[in-house]
């Protein structure tokens, strides 16, 4: 196998949750870019036609569906869908999740109980589904989304923080328990985005950059933001047989955060 054959995707079905925008989205393209087939799901209807057309500006055939992925029986209903209609999940991206920042002492347990299903439980209940036909086949790549807050803690992200470092732990989990069946499970850990997601605390209302974004900047020594399509290399590398012997793995991609200090005050 050469390089080119190593990363190649081709005849894949890789379904990445939460893929109507950011990060999802780009990992997406990246896995459709080296051959796999796109199945997205996401969580409305109208988040799915804009996707939709979304992946056809990008030239990407995508298959949408809407799914709660906290839902056990909603995930299953939709990989049964996916196995009759394209075949059976080769790659599985955990990508679908959420965030509330508020001081824990305020945070309701509703919010608490949404951030932990959405982001670990969800986790857990696709993987669930997609592991028997990948067990069956002796072949399977699961890549989740972990986060700085995987390992780091911060204000106002107690919930994120406890679930994202749950996620790192259920990675090596699946990775132990399953590996034996040449099933990978790794995660990719994104640094700081501009998405979306984090706009919040990267712009104030006028646009302009936040004490945050400065703080962010003096973290980091790449010295930017990153970009969505910074995690699409790291998320073919992780989908494809360059990867075979990794597992148990979380690949920061994080513009170097957790090797730095951080800048010395000038
Ligand atoms: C925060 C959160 C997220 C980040 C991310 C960092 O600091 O508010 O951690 O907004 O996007 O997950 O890896």
């Amino acid at each position: 196998m050469n390089g080119f054959e190593m990363f190649s995707l081709e005849g894949k079905v890789a379904l990445v949750t939460g893929a109507s925008h950011g990060i999802g989205f780009a990992i997406a393209e990246g896995l459709a870019s080296t051959g796999a087939k796109i199945v997205f799901c996401c969580s409305s209807e109208g988040s799915k036609e804009r996707a939709m057309k979304a992946y056809a500006e990008a030239g990407i055939d995508a298959k949408g569906y809407v799914c709660d992925v906290t839902d056990e029986n909603a995930v299953n209903a939709m990989v049964k869908d996916i196995t009759e209609t394209l075949g059976p999940v080769d790659i599985l991206v955990n990508n679908a999740a959420t965030i509330k920042r508020m001081p824990m002492h305020e945070m309701p347990l509703e919010v608490w109980n949404k951030i932990i299903n959405t982001d670990l439980t969800a986790q857990f209940i696709c993987a669930k589904a997609v592991l028997p036909s990948m067990m069956e086949r002796k072949s399977g790549k699961i890549i989740n989304l972990c986060s700085m807050m995987s390992e780091l803690g911060r204000e106002t992200v107690a919930a994120y923080a406890a679930a994202k470092g749950g996620l790192k732990m259920l990675t090596r989990n699946i990775a132990s328990e399953y590996g034996a069946y040449n099933i990978q499970c790794n995660a990719i850990g994104p640094g700081y985005i501009a998405t979306e997601q984090t706009k919040a605390i990267r712009e104030d209302e006028n646009g302009n950059p936040t004490p945050f974004h400065h703080f962010i900047m003096s973290k980091t020594p790449a010295n930017r933001w990153g970009i969505a399509k910074d995690l699409m290399g790291p998320a073919i590398f992780l989908a494809s047989s360059a990867s075979d012997f990794v597992n148990g793995h979380i690949l920061y991609v994080d513009g170097g955060i957790l090797a730095y200090l951080g800048k010395q005050p000038q």
